[in-house]
């Protein structure tokens, strides 16, 4: 699998990889990345990428003929063109899983105002939001999409099994959060872990631990219930 992330801040996406997971996963050939700077397909004075929105009113639109130039080199047959953008739908675990099928994502960044709605009709396959809250830009969006597909694809993570029982996975039909964990010390400023946990019985922990992700999910995330 490929990812290439096009943004006007190439260096903003040095540190977040580097110290992650991601750069292992990279290492290891699991999947490659390619972060593009969209200011290199400027042919404009000082390399501009952005322009004033006709019809007036505040702020600067990315210019789709820059835009269009940047997909047009790095797109290939099978590719998907995502850009994010709070007009986007919001990225669940179920959009996760199905771009992690993919051969090829092609994230772009949004920036300012918005991005000249003609480079959306004829180029943008689907619009990601990570949320309803305003970001100045894509970047930390494309990130989040970035980790939550890429640490889906079999070799990121060394152990599957922490894949299938965590929070928001597709378990026992629905989707739900994480059951509670404990490690050492057994007791701790006088709390005692549960006694199943060391009771060596496996049905039975298996049982509690059900209960307990179905409890907190009832609890702090019904609509997760109500959600296919
Ligand atoms: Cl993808 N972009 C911006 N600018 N704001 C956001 C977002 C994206 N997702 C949530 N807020």
């Amino acid at each position: 699998m490929k990812f290439d992330i096009v943004t006007l801040f190439p260096n903003y996406f040095n540190s977040p990889i580097k110290e992650s997971l991601l750069a292992k996963a990279i290492d290891k050939k699991v999947f490659n990345l390619n972060i593009v700077d969209l200011r290199s397909f400027s042919n404009l004075n000082h390399k501009q990428v952005d322009d004033k929105p006709y019809g007036g009113g505040a702020g600067m639109v990315m210019r789709a003929d820059i835009l269009a130039a940047c997909v047009q080199s790095l797109k290939k047959r099978g590719s998907k063109v995502i850009l994010l953008d709070p007009t986007g739908q919001t990225v669940t675990q179920k959009i996760a899983l199905q771009l992690s099928k993919e051969t090829h994502l092609i994230l772009i960044c949004g920036r300012y105002e918005g991005v000249d709605q003609r480079f959306k009709d004829k180029y943008v396959d689907t619009q990601l939001s990570i949320g309803d809250y305003v970001l100045n830009g894509g970047e930390v969006a494309s990130l989040v999409v970035l980790e939550t597909v890429a640490r889906l694809l079999p070799g990121t993570i060394g152990n599957s099994d922490s894949l299938e029982n965590e929070s928001f996975s597709d378990r026992q039909g629905g989707i739900q959060l994480d059951y509670p964990h404990y490690t050492r010390p057994e007791v701790f400023e006088g709390i005692s872990v549960p006694e199943i946990l060391i009771s060596g019985n496996h049905q039975k922990i298996e049982e509690w631990r059900q209960n307990k992700a179905r409890e907190a999910t009832e609890k702090l995330r019904p609509d997760l219930l109500k959600r296919v």
